[in-house]
Order: C-alpha cells, then structure tokens, then sequence
C-alpha cells in the first residue's frame, strides 16, 4: 500500500525555524510572529496529484503539484522569492526541490505513525516541524 498523505494535520513542533528564516531573509517582526504559529495542513492526495494548504491565524499558503513535473512557486506570503519546484518520490517521503535564488532550498514530507514530518531546507539550514492527525 502506498502512502497516503491526506488528511487534516495539526501542528504539534518545529525545531529551528528561526535559523530557516534567517536564511530566508525573512524580518525580525515577522520571525517573531511566525515562531509563535501553531499552523494546519490539509492535504489532498489523488495519485501523484497533491494539493497542500497550510493555513495559520497570520498567513496562509497553498501549493497543488503533480510528482515529477516542474512547476512555478511564488512562495507569496513566504519570502516572496519564486522558485521552479518539483516534487518527487523518494520511498515514502515526498521530496521537493527549489530552484531559485537560494541554493539547497527543498522540504520533503513523510509519516510516521499518526504524525506527519516536514523538513524544510535551505543554504545549509534545516527546519523540522512535526504534525499530528486531527
Ligand atoms: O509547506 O512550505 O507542506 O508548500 C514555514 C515557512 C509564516 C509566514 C511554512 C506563515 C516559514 C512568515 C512553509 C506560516 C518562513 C514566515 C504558515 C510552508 C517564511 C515566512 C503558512 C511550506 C510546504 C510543505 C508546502
């Protein structure tokens, strides 16, 4: 049986989100608000279709992607930066390469148990933040 990432998650922890953000250029003011976040991530998976919308009481963000074809990512909300992404398989996880102005920006998703993983990287920085299903 393949994974199936679908679902309601809830935010339970992240490590070392401000170094990410840091690296991101994202500012003081913003980095406080960010840090102190409890977002949620609904996911839609129809084969190799996905859809993700992470969703907060400051911003929200969405990206739908098909694994393996290149797609543009505005990151609007984010840093702003555009990137041209891809999304492939690498056993269970889901892994996302950035291309753009910042060098090794990717994340890739994975499932352990009842939580969902999101590593988030970029320029030698790396984000963990863990989800629980609702
Ligand atoms: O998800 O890339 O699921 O796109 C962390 C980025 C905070 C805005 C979220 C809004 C933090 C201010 C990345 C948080 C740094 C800080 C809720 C979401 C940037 C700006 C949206 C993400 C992937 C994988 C799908």
């Amino acid at each position: 049986m393949p994974v199936d990432f679908s679902g309601t998650w809830n935010f339970v922890r992240s490590e070392n989100l401000e170094a990410y953000m840091l690296t991101l250029g994202i500012d003081f003011a913003t980095r406080k608000i960010a840090n102190m976040l409890k977002p949620q991530k609904f996911i839609k998976q129809e084969g190799d279709v996905f859809s993700i919308q992470t969703t907060s009481t400051f911003r929200n963000y969405s990206v739908k992607f098909k694994i393996g074809e290149e797609f543009d990512e505005d990151n609007k909300g984010l840093d702003n930066r555009k990137c041209r992404s891809v999304v492939t398989w690498d056993k269970d996880k889901i892994v996302c390469t950035q291309n753009g102005e910042k060098k090794n920006r990717g994340w890739s998703h994975w499932i352990e148990g009842d939580e969902l993983y999101l590593e988030l990287r970029c320029e030698g920085q790396t984000s963990t933040q863990v989800f629980k299903r609702a």
